[in-house]
């Protein structure tokens, strides 16, 4: 990768990276085509900064208890820490500095330019992937987080530069336009996580780029795009860490989450949201904390507690 500045140069908003005084207009019309865009200097140097100590603070357990997660001693350094971690999902709850990026300018600007007026965020997590740590399979995000209008998006913040050699994203430019949601089954591929494979599309893997990006630049990703991450093969005592949160309309009903008894699904709507832009027309309904800040397993060990129902089996075993 080349260094952040002189990358940040050398590209024109025709590959997708653009700068916070973007046109909307431009904005809006690469991701209708290709369904992601890279939005750099989102966050400074200073912010950057701030998030990865709180990253650190978030693991050692000092905002509160990680469902799933071993106590740790006060003794482990900072990269043992760090180590014992993949991904931490719902650190919005926890943390003031990370519920802040929810309200980034340059995010709201994509994200209204994107989604329309009313937006609202019901997802994030942490990243942290150390060397040596898995990637994800191809998915799409849709496939976990249903909306009704296709306006789940991803905003995914680079809070160390992103490269292929520490496990940047991929994605299928355009592969969100058909609306399909493909089949998913498990891989048995160790260079990902627990998380199934989407599969039978009309894509190759050849047909993907990856998004190299500096920390500090946000990558948004629409909910049908199907993308993956690689394993993090860069050496040892190095992260590649990411803050991602998740975002749709207001108008969407969210059925996500523990479905209430005796609501049908057309009424199911999730309210542990938090409304970032506009207006949410069903504000009336209030608000309510369904989800616990949890870390997510990255092996097989924690796969079935993951919500696999089969047996898993890696493909060398
Ligand atoms: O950051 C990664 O490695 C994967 C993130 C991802 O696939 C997602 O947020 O949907």
């Amino acid at each position: 990768m080349n260094s952040p500045d002189v990358a940040a140069a050398s590209r024109t908003a025709v590959d997708g990276y653009f700068q916070p005084d973007a046109d909307p207009g431009d904005i809006k019309a690469f991701y209708a085509a290709n369904g992601f865009l890279v939005m750099e200097r989102a966050f400074d140097p200073d912010q950057v900064k701030a998030l990865r100590l709180e990253a650190t603070d978030i693991c050692r357990g000092r905002r509160g208890a990680i469902k799933n997660a071993e106590r740790l001693s006060d003794d482990l350094s900072d990269p043992e820490v760090l180590r014992r971690f993949l991904c931490i999902h719902f650190p919005h709850k926890a943390s003031e500095v990370v519920r802040e990026t929810l309200f980034n300018s340059a995010t709201l600007k994509v994200l209204t330019s994107v989604i329309g007026p009313n937006v609202k965020c019901m997802q994030s997590m942490l990243f942290i992937k150390s060397a040596g740590k898995p990637g994800q399979a191809w998915h799409q995000d849709e496939d976990y987080i249903p909306t009704r209008d296709r306006s789940l998006t991803g905003g995914w913040i680079a809070l160390d530069d992103a490269t292929v050699e520490n496990g940047c994203l991929w994605v299928i430019p355009g592969s969100h336009r058909p609306g399909v949601l493909w089949e998913q089954e498990w891989h048995g591929d160790r260079r990902f996580d627990c998380s199934d494979e989407s599969v039978g599309f009309p894509y190759r893997d050849e047909d993907a780029i990856p998004v190299e990006v500096s920390a500090g630049s946000v990558v948004f990703f629409n909910g049908y795009l199907l993308h993956r991450s690689l394993p993090n093969t860069a050496p040892e005592g190095t992260y590649r860490r990411a803050l991602v949160n998740h975002f749709m309309s207001c108008e969407s009903h969210l059925a996500w989450g523990p479905q209430p008894d005796g609501v049908s699904s057309a009424k199911w709507d999730s309210r542990d949201v938090v409304v970032v832009a506009g207006q949410d027309p069903y504000a009336h309904r209030g608000y309510a904390e369904e989800h616990e800040v949890i870390l997510r397993p990255d092996g097989r060990s924690g796969c079935l507690d993951w919500g696999a129902s089969d047996q898993r089996v890696y493909r060398d075993e």
